[in-house]
């Protein structure tokens, strides 16, 4: 998916808070301009590929009727309590071809039976409603942030779960995953895909699609206990094939606040994050969060169409698209594994060595000389992660002068040159795999 959005939209929006208490009163839920449309058009034009919204937040309002509390919008002053901003999200996304996803915090400082076994049936019931009745879902995102202080239907005290069994995750997903087949579903510890360890939007400089999750002591490991420094990198061998996504926010919160209208993340701050997320492999989840007119402010709205027409205009014209291509070696000197799969943007056809053939180089010829600032490669993941070190070179002054070079590829890996470097001519060299490689595409981009 490379790149999608997250929206942060709740009582929250309202209150100027960032985690909710719980108290809230749901009446103060009133966005009066909300316009679903509107929201996804803005994120449609920056190249997103799918929303996640926050259905429910720690402080356990529910941004749909749910039958399972009355913390809802059922009691907001929002159209009389009548209205579904999950089902209106949902619809908006379909219409406008992205993928709907839903993020339900499993921490609720609202219900008062949380802590109880009581809680986990009330969560996988809200899980239920949301992957029932909101057509088709891409992913479910559960939040490492579990536990602490809260109102809890009056109680308010300080209530700590253990991480590893309250949820009883093997089964909670296993719920999801017989609902939402298709479904990739989130968190520290994926099962599918894996946070990346922070909230800059940024994986390793070195990141793998494999990982083995440790918890902080070293044992088994939950969503909220692992050791964060690790995910960012994953684990070479792990036993998982758990690809990092990497969220951030467009602003300095997840929320909306009025305070931080002026610091909204320029273009330029969301295309570096791009390229140190989905230019190392991982996905980059993208967070917007509305205001309270329910649409998105227009600062972040000029920022995002910007942040779009940037990738657009970077990554749309391959300068290698008609180059000439010459491996060192081609495995069993066969059509079916030849250089020019790299240029014909399909990622399941690919360039490949013969097995002794480890660390082979390969050229290209441009048409005529271009100014190279982006090089895009990207394995074929179908045959796994192979390609430990890599190296670019471009000829420059009758001799070969180094582009960059890499570690991890995976499904993207993007090198991006501080000067764009003018050349005819250039070399890809495979420099560490422990097996022949298997590599789908070659792309090279000058500066937008
Ligand atoms: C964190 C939460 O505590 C934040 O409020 C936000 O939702 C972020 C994406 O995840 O763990
Ligand atoms: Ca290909």
């Amino acid at each position: 998916m490379e790149y999608y959005n997250f929206l942060h939209f709740t009582i929250n929006t309202f209150t100027d808070k960032e985690w909710g208490y719980g108290d809230e009163d749901p009446a103060i839920f009133n966005p009066n301009d909300f316009d679903a449309d509107a929201i996804i058009e803005t994120l449609k034009a920056s190249g997103s590929k799918g929303v996640i919204l926050t259905c429910k937040h720690h402080d356990g309002f529910c941004l749909w009727p749910t039958a399972t509390t009355d913390h809802s919008i059922r009691h907001s002053r929002y159209e009389n309590g009548k209205a579904d901003i999950v089902r209106e999200i949902a619809k908006a996304a379909d219409h406008a071809g992205l993928k709907f996803g839903v993020y339900v915090s499993p921490w609720d400082r609202n219900n008062r039976y949380y802590g109880q076994p009581q809680y986990l049936y009330i969560y996988r019931q809200q899980l239920q409603e949301l992957l029932t009745e909101y057509g088709s879902i891409f992913e479910v995102w559960h939040d490492g942030a579990n536990g602490g202080d809260g109102y809890y239907g009056g109680a308010r005290e300080n209530r700590v779960i253990d991480k590893l069994h309250y949820y009883d995750w093997e089964n909670t997903w296993a719920i999801e995953r017989k609902l939402q087949p298709n479904a990739v579903l989130f968190s520290d510890v994926g099962p599918d895909i894996r946070w990346v360890g922070n909230e800059k939007g940024v994986a390793g400089e070195t990141c793998w699609a494999t990982y083995t999750p440790r918890a902080q002591n070293g044992g088994p490991a939950s969503p909220g206990d692992v050791r964060e420094k690790e995910s960012e990198v994953g684990t070479r061998n792990g036993r998982f094939w758990m690809p990092a996504e990497c969220d951030v926010s467009i602003r300095p919160g997840w929320f909306w606040h009025p305070s931080e209208n002026a610091k909204v993340k320029p273009p330029r701050d969301l295309f570096a994050p791009y390229c140190e997320s989905v230019g190392r492999g991982g996905s980059l989840l993208l967070n917007v969060p509305p205001d309270r007119r329910g649409l998105i402010y227009e600062s972040d709205s000029q920022s995002l169409r910007e942040f779009g027409q940037l990738l657009r205009s970077t990554f749309s014209h391959n300068l290698a698209a008609e180059a000439r291509i010459k491996a060192s070696n081609v495995r069993g000197q066969s059509r079916t594994y030849r250089p020019e799969n790299l240029l014909d943007v399909n990622r399941r056809t690919y360039w490949s060595t013969d097995d002794s053939v480890t660390t082979p180089e390969l050229i290209i010829e441009l048409p005529r000389d271009a100014k190279v600032a982006f090089v895009r490669v990207r394995e074929n993941i179908e045959l796994g992660q192979r390609i430990e070190e890599f190296a670019v070179d471009v000829w420059s002054g009758g001799d070969w002068k180094l582009f960059g070079k890499g570690t991890s590829i995976g499904s993207c890996r993007i090198l991006r040159a501080e000067v764009p470097i003018s050349t005819i001519r250039v070399r890809l060299r495979i420099t560490k795999s422990p097996v022949c490689p298997a590599l789908s595409e070659l792309a090279l981009f000058s500066a937008a």
